[in-house]
């Protein structure tokens, strides 16, 4: 078949397949393959349309045009905001689901305690007659993207076939969508199945809902057979399939069968008043300040950061013993609450036009406004349900896991060669959450495996990305819990393998950081922001070899004289208090990490069992 064809094939073609037993039939590769699951999935779904899409300026300004139509969007201002919308979700569509998400490995071992595990024949059936004309009166969608550079090497390619043109607009800003991917296909380039239906089928005549979707949710992940079936939802992960479904957790699979990592991490690149340039990757949970980090403006003099990824990134150990590092993606899906002039200016500036925001408040002059964008709230706004507000109601105008869709590409601070295909050899790779007690600012792994151990180790206070009791403390390894796509214990093993493949000398050092220590009068103890910049430079400087590490019973820490912390409020009181260990409830922490480890049932490698040990040994002696 040749390119051209696909968009022009006539969309009562799939009305002649019959329903199958989905993900059975083989598909083959090539466009012929496509096609094949195309139709499978158009006579499953019925829709009234298929539109393949090819990524064009023109397509897409169509398509905005008709969601402004249909009510889905808000044009913004175009003289604050030019090409810019507003999505207002419904109330119950807001995060990403958790509770409602799977991983139908062959068995149940392989998703591990961690996972919602479903036998695939078993959640097959439960969903298929969800999708049985679950897109009757809509358009399917059919979007063949890639992560990473069209043909890269560490670049994966995917298909999503979705109902929902909002997800459309935003897998276009966050991936590369188009004929090229179409091109990769023709060539025999393997490809990962999506499908997403909002659930919410039209009759004839019917009006659709602003936010079309199902009260009934599933994201259902099959590893083997490299397929996502996500039902219910238009938010997020749970629509924008590419990202946490495909370029995490399908992909965390696929890098554990070819050796490589797919992992929740910022990537950028720090560089010093010399000149010299370093890579950082940092893992963090969702909302815990990943795209604060990525756009970092250091603080102290002479130093500057460009930004090269703020959600994921593909670590891949090369030919020279280094850790290399891609961004899959190709936008930002940021939080927008607490992102302002004096947090993240970049991101701000990041913002000026082209962008989708989603449940942030309306302002009288047609452009958006969220909690801390400005010090003070506008007097009168229309919050995110579309309700008046002003500040006297004692609430937020916009909903907590609010966010915006941009192109990476318009970030000020972007490297310039930001979606280069190799990717950046790594320096450093940093581990955090959200804890007000224990954790230190930051503490050095004494070695790959002690790094691992920290990673392993990660609990962070939840936030409002996912559903669930905000500021409750729960377990997240390496930020991964919600988006590893296989048993986590054996993903420590893999990330303990991976490291047998570097270079003990060029392998990234490993840190744990934490920006959100509180003293005991309950403030924060550490600035955070630009001045987190202060804390890697002293990671560089420990890369550099320039400044020794004091060991601890937790890693190495600094001497709180290689600590630049001049001109900021800190004092020798907090210093003390941010870096503090007390021996008593970290070993009560070691419990709980054997607690924790305990439930993956014999499956945590040995080695991370004699860092416990090791770390008992060391605080008992403390
Ligand atoms: O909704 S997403 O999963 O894409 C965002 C996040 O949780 O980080
Ligand atoms: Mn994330």
């Amino acid at each position: 078949m040749a390119l051209a064809d696909i968009f022009t094939r006539p969309a009562d073609s799939a009305a002649t397949a019959s329903p199958r037993a989905f993900g059975m039939r083989p598909l083959g590769t090539g466009l012929e393959g496509l096609t094949a699951w195309v139709d499978d999935i158009a006579a499953l779904t019925q829709p009234d349309r298929i539109h393949w899409v090819d990524g064009s300026r023109a397509e897409n300004d169509a398509l905005l045009r008709q969601m402004v139509e249909d009510g889905t969007l808000i044009k913004l201002n175009p003289e604050w905001r030019p090409g810019s919308y507003l999505a207002r979700s419904h109330p119950s569509d807001v995060a990403r689901t958790e509770a409602r998400t799977f991983i139908a490995s062959e068995r149940e071992e392989d998703a591990g305690p961690t996972n919602n595990w479903a036998a695939p024949d078993d959640i097959r059936s439960t969903i298929t007659p969800l999708f049985a004309g679950s897109m009757k009166g809509r358009t399917m969608y059919v979007v063949p993207f890639s992560m990473g550079a069209v043909g890269g090497p560490l670049s994966h390619i995917g298909v999503q076939i979705t109902d929902s043109p909002y997800a459309v607009a935003s897998i276009e800003v966050m991936t590369r969508v188009g004929t090229d991917v179409l091109r990769e296909i023709a060539g025999g380039a393997p490809w990962v199945k999506t499908v997403h239906s909002v659930g919410a089928p039209l009759e004839p005549g019917q009006k659709s809902d602003a936010w079309p979707c199902n009260d009934e949710k599933y994201i259902v992940h099959f590893p083997e057979t490299l397929e996502v079936w996500s039902y219910g939802s238009g938010y997020g992960g749970n629509a924008i399939l590419a990202k946490k479904c495909f370029a995490l957790r399908i992909a965390s699979v696929i890098g554990r069968d070819e050796g490589w990592l797919a992992e929740h991490m910022l990537l950028i690149r720090v560089i010093d008043p010399a000149g010299r340039r370093y890579h950082v990757a940092a893992a963090f949970p969702s909302a815990c300040g990943k795209t604060n980090l990525a756009m970092l403006k250091p603080t102290i003099p002479g130093w500057r950061v460009e930004t090269l990824g703020d959600d994921i990134a593909w670590l891949r150990p090369g030919e020279d013993g280094r850790l290399w590092a891609i961004n899959p993606e190709a936008g930002f899906f940021g939080v927008a609450p607490g992102t302002g002039e004096s947090t993240n200016q970049t991101a701000v500036e990041t913002l000026w036009g082209n962008t989708i925001f989603t449940n942030v408040a309306l302002r009288p002059d047609g452009d958006v406004w969220w909690e801390g964008l400005t010090d003070e709230a506008p007097a009168e706004l229309t919050d995110w349900q579309g309700n008046p507000w002003t500040p006297a109601m004692g609430r937020p105008a916009a909903h907590p896991n609010s966010r915006f869709t941009v192109s990476a590409a318009q970030c000020p601070q972007i490297a310039a060669d930001w979606d280069s295909p190799e990717g950046v050899p790594l320096d450093a790779i940093l581990f955090g959450g959200r804890r007000a007690t224990n954790v230190p600012l930051v503490v050095e792994a004494t070695d790959w495996t002690h790094g691992v151990f920290l990673g392993s180790t990660i609990s962070s206070e939840r936030t409002a990305a996912a559903e669930g009791t905000v500021g409750e403390l729960r377990r997240d390894p390496f930020a991964m819990l919600p988006f590893c796509g296989y048993n986590m214990a054996d993903y420590f093993g893999h990330w303990l393998k991976i490291g047998q493949k570097l270079r003990f000398d060029r392998a990234p050092r490993v840190f744990q950081v934490n920006w959100f220590r509180k003293g005991s009068d309950g403030r924060f103890l550490w600035p955070g922001f630009g001045d987190n910049a202060r804390v890697i430079d002293w990671i560089i400087r420990r890369i550099e070899g320039e400044v020794p590490g004091i060991d601890s019973a937790i890693g190495r820490l600094p001497r709180a004289e290689d600590l630049d912390i001049e001109g900021i409020a800190v004092t020798d009181a907090d210093m003390a208090e941010l870096f503090a260990i007390d021996p008593a409830s970290w070993l009560r922490e070691a419990d709980l990490t054997e607690e924790f480890f305990q439930t993956f049932e014999g499956r945590v490698p040995a080695p991370l069992w004699a860092e416990l040990a090791a770390l008992r040994y060391r605080l008992q002696r403390a």
